[in-house]
């Protein structure tokens, strides 16, 4: 078995839940933060068997856009002053980890 750990905007959360009910994968939500822009992501644990793994990074793949952000702090210097910049965000950020051992009591 395998671990998925999936990083994704808020923005595209519920339509993930909706998509992994609709496809019968389990999974749970966890609120969390990124380091960089310090604003709220939304972090998904999932378990799956090995011969799932690509039907659930297709599922976070195609449910998961990219999009511009300008950050609240972050600023640039470009020799004449401080300005926004904007940043690109998403899709997903996808972690994979092996699961020694899986229990449910
Ligand atoms: P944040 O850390 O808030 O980062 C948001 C976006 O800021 C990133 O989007 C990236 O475009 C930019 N960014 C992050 N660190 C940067 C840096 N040192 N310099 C310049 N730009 C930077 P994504 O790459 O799509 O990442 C989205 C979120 O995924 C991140 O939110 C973080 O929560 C997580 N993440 C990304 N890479 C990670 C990693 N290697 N380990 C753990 N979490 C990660």
């Amino acid at each position: 078995m395998k671990l998925v750990i999936a990083i994704v905007q808020d923005k595209d959360s519920s339509a993930l839940v909706k998509r992994f009910i609709d496809e019968g994968i389990s999974n749970t939500k966890l609120a969390s933060t990124g380091g960089f822009l310090k604003e709220g992501n939304t972090t998904f644990l999932i378990a799956v068997n090995e011969d799932k793994v690509d039907h659930t990074l297709t599922c976070i793949k195609e449910t998961c856009k990219t999009r511009e952000q300008v950050p609240k702090q972050a600023t640039v210097l470009n020799g004449t002053g401080l300005y926004p910049v904007a940043i690109r965000v998403g899709g997903a950020t996808v972690f994979i980890v092996d699961i020694e051992a899986f229990h449910q009591f």
